[in-house]
């Protein structure tokens, strides 16, 4: 079965909703937010979830290569959920833009023989690197991936996340907007919370789901931006 339409955004969060992904209830997150919903990247686990999303992550870094003048694009995917994620997207890029993208991700644990480091894949060093990652918060995953590269003599050409949840980062912007005015790069969402409230807004709506909506709307207000 090959699907020839491009990324919906629509179509995702349906899925995710179907699989679990993405989980309505009471979670701690990393910030110690008490959050209405989680967003579970490492379930995006059948062969039609990770195709559509590494779609959605190459149909926009197609989009911006269009708009640039360097040719050459490097991906990466942090350790451990963003190495599936950079390989699929590598192959999508191939086989629906036609884009030979360099990719390559980083190990948790240093190897200490054969080729040591913590890189593997495409050489960094003294390249401008796509990130790709699952979901911004307060953007500290993030900037943990942004010093892993600039150790490697790498720097950030653009970020793309599968879920910006628009909150607040250090200050009074979001995460996202944060690292776009401190890297000086696109940072760009598949989809984002408003997205998933307009979702909900639109199912056929059960109670279960005018609840939902009202938790999310409510937690939206608190910290997002
Ligand atoms: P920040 O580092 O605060 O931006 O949070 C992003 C990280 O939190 C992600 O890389 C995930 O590990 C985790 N997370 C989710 O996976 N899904 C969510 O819906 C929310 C979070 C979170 O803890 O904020």
């Amino acid at each position: 079965y090959i699907q020839n339409t491009s990324f919906s955004s629509h179509q995702f969060i349906q899925l995710a909703l179907d699989n679990q992904v993405l989980k309505f209830g009471e979670f701690v997150l990393k910030s110690g937010r008490v959050s209405p919903y989680f967003f579970n990247a490492g379930l995006l686990a059948t062969g039609e979830m990770l195709s559509l999303l590494a779609r959605g992550y190459a149909d926009a870094l197609a989009k911006q290569m269009a708009a640039q003048s360097n040719k050459e694009l490097v991906i990466f995917g942090a350790a451990y959920k963003g190495i599936p994620f950079v390989a699929a997207t590598a192959q999508a890029l191939w086989q629906h833009h036609g884009i030979n993208a360099k990719w390559g991700y980083n190990r948790k644990e240093a190897k200490t023989h054969g080729e040591g480091g913590n890189l593997v894949g495409a050489d960094v060093s003294g390249k401008a690197v796509w990130v790709l990652d699952d979901v911004i918060t307060a953007g500290t995953a993030m900037r943990e991936v942004v010093d892993i590269l600039e150790q490697a003599g790498a720097s950030v050409a653009g970020i793309i996340v599968a879920l910006d949840r628009k909150e607040k980062g250090r200050g009074e912007h979001s995460a996202i907007q944060e690292l776009a005015a401190n890297l000086q790069v696109p940072v760009q969402a598949l989809v984002d919370i408003d997205d998933l409230i307009s979702y909900l807004a639109d199912a056929d709506s059960q109670d279960k789901e005018a609840a939902q909506l009202a938790k999310m709307q409510h937690y939206r207000e608190q910290y997002g931006v």
